[in-house]
């Protein structure tokens, strides 16, 4: 596919171009969404740390998402990430095209929608992927323009590590679990990154930035673009709810791996990001993954006596590559990992 398909490198003033409409059944009615302030926001520099630990564990039953607040990363750092992103997009195509792929394996790549090499309808997002961990290994790969690019995302992909770390440490002991649990089980964890960019949409009725979705990782951590929302999750009983990103909050939302881990006691939620005809907007996703090898079933502890436990153990391995071989908004990829 030839780059003139970033939606990036054009400006799409009255129609959407051939291969972005939804069929009139799979479309965003963002008439029908509703705001909803109580998405937990939680604030980490509580000092009543059985108090956090026990806002986590009802954030993660009932919304599978929460905002984190004093995490520990300074505004100017989350500022600086969200200007280096943005400089990134605005790039003229034949700097972008050095970098574009739409080959899903490769680890350092500029791409648009999810799969196009896959979906029949296309999605009103570029972005750019980027492998993390170890730094070391992959920030050579990274983008040399803007000049600033590898310095600052290299620092706030440190910082957003640990933070995760520590997220993951709350959520074992929210579980019931030791401290360390699921790490442990994760294993040396990849860490990726999604620096998602949504240009002005003329039709935004007519189709997604991406479509409902669950995350196949552990873990991930959303800097939401801090003026324009476009984030939003599904509830039980089917209502979509937008996040309003309040200023400097981290989003967090659990993986399917979690979601496995807990026997399904927490869950990874249906979400999407809608688009809009007057502000482009970005976002850049963190996304802690477990090592491919590592081996995901439920906790022992958390599968009541007698008992099968909700889903089958698999390798993330085996789980990675079965959500990548399939459209991003089919039937949620742990079905096929059901217990018999
Ligand atoms: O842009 C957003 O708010 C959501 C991004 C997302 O869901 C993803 O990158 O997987």
């Amino acid at each position: 596919m030839a780059t003139t398909q970033l939606l990036s490198t054009v400006e799409h003033r009255e129609k959407l171009p051939e291969g972005y409409e939804r069929p009139e059944s799979d479309r965003p009615r963002l008439a029908e969404v509703v705001t909803d302030s109580n998405i937990p926001v939680i604030d980490l520099a509580s000092p009543d740390k059985p108090r956090v630990v026990a806002e986590i564990a009802r954030a993660c039953r009932t919304y599978g998402f929460f905002q984190v607040t004093n995490h520990g990363i300074s505004e100017e750092l989350l500022e600086k990430v969200m200007a280096v992103a943005l400089e990134f997009f605005r790039l003229p195509p034949e700097e972008k095209e050095k970098l574009y792929s739409d080959e899903p394996s490769k680890k350092i790549r500029l791409s648009t929608s999810f799969n196009v090499r896959k979906e029949t309808v296309h999605n009103w997002r570029d972005y750019l992927r980027l492998h993390c961990h170890p730094l070391e290994e992959f920030v050579p790969e990274w983008p040399s323009n803007p000049a600033q690019f590898k310095e600052i995302m290299s620092t706030y992909c440190r910082q957003v590590r640990q933070l995760g770390f520590r997220l993951l440490g709350a959520i074992s002991l929210s579980l019931g679990l030791e401290e360390d649990y699921i790490e442990k089980v994760l294993g040396e964890q990849e860490q990726h990154m999604a620096v998602n960019y949504y240009p002005r949409c003329p039709e935004p009725d007519l189709t997604y930035g991406l479509p409902k979705h669950t995350d196949p990782n552990a873990l991930t951590i959303l800097l939401p673009d801090p003026n324009v929302a476009g984030l939003q999750v599904l509830r039980d009983g089917g209502q979509w709810i937008a996040v309003d990103p309040r200023p400097n909050a981290l989003t967090v939302n659990l993986g399917d791996q979690i979601q496995a881990l807990s026997n399904g006691a927490y869950k990874s939620v249906w979400h999407r990001a809608v688009v809009n005809a007057s502000q482009e907007r970005m976002s850049v996703a963190s996304f802690l993954c477990p090592c491919n090898s590592a081996v995901i079933s439920p906790a022992r502890e958390l599968v009541a006596d007698g008992d099968e436990p909700v889903y089958q153990s698999y390798t993330y391995d085996a789980y990675y590559k079965k959500f990548w071989s399939r459209n991003l908004d089919q039937e949620h990829c742990l079905e096929l990992f059901r217990g018999q």
